[in-house]
């Protein structure tokens, strides 16, 4: 044995087995379990641009060069992660699809809660798990198909890293979190089934499907009530109190000059020096 005083928690491949059974009963849905790939997005993107219909579900055992927002990477060792991306072509109206990126957030945080986790989202849709330990990442794109705009939706939790294999210190995974995480298959099943599930009320409840993201969103996200320091894409910070998610998910953050609205930006949830 080299693994040392922490044992390493069970790492084997994905059941493909299982998974194919699962995703069976679910017509709307489709698999394509590769061993490895650069970037599911990546992957995802080619065939939405291929026709792909809505629900193909592109997981990587192993990813090799995971994207993260603004060109920043997403590192997952071999047998620590559940890396996907799921191809959506929403009908929703325009004004509607800046939820998109908070509802998968929302949906993940769901799905680990639901297994005995205490995550919630950091505004737009970092999970969070026990306080500010990032958990999972979430990169959303939208790419033009010839069959109209697609959605595709990159999903990255850790589940089996040690702290050790962390890429960064603000980062968490399951097995961190509590010793006895399940494996990434069933990770993968329950967080699909998550998101499947909030995407279709979404999509069936049109205007008040987003009003009532909206409310469960604003009930459960982390940043509502914090100091935060965003970051804004193109330089520069604000600095102030989360107060609000607005109606097409834009940030309320009340600063010493006023209320601002952010529609983009990374959070950085201050906290309070004694
Ligand atoms: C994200 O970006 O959080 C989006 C990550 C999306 C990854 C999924 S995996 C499946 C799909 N295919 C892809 O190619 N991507 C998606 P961002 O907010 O920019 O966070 C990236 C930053 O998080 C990095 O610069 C690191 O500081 C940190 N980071 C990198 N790997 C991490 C990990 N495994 N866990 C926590 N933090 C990480």
């Amino acid at each position: 044995m080299t693994d040392g005083p922490t044992q390493r928690p069970a790492r084997g491949p994905l059941d493909a087995e299982r998974l194919s059974e699962a995703f069976a009963l679910h017509p709307d849905l489709s698999l394509e379990l590769l061993a490895e790939a650069t970037s599911t997005n990546e992957v995802a993107t080619a065939r939405a641009r291929e026709g792909v219909a809505e629900g193909l579900v592109v997981v990587a055992d192993h990813q090799l060069a995971g994207r993260g927002r603004l060109d920043r990477t997403w590192e997952t060792p071999a047998g620590t992660a559940v890396t996907f991306s799921i191809v959506l072509r929403p009908t929703v109206p325009a004004p509607s699809w800046p939820w998109l990126p908070l509802l998968v957030g929302h949906n993940v945080a769901k799905a680990l809660a639901s297994l005995g986790y205490d995550a919630r989202v950091k505004w737009p849709n970092d999970v969070l798990l026990d306080g500010d330990r990032k958990v999972a990442g979430i990169l959303v794109e939208r790419v033009e198909t010839p069959q109209g705009p697609a959605a595709i939706v990159g999903v990255g939790i850790n589940v089996a890293t040690t702290a050790d294999e962390l890429p960064v210190p603000t980062a968490t995974s399951l097995a961190l979190a509590s010793p006895g995480a399940p494996d990434r298959t069933q990770v993968l099943l329950d967080v699909v089934a998550a998101l499947r599930e909030g995407y279709d009320v979404w999509q069936a409840g049109a205007e008040l499907g987003t009003a009532r993201l909206a409310t469960s969103y604003r009930s459960h996200c982390a940043t509502l009530g914090r100091d935060v320091r965003v970051d804004l894409p193109g330089g520069g910070e604000l600095l102030g109190r989360a107060v609000d998610v607005d109606e097409h998910g834009r940030l309320v953050v009340e600063t010493a000059e006023g209320r601002e609205k952010v529609g983009a930006g990374d959070v950085v949830h201050v906290r309070a020096v004694d």
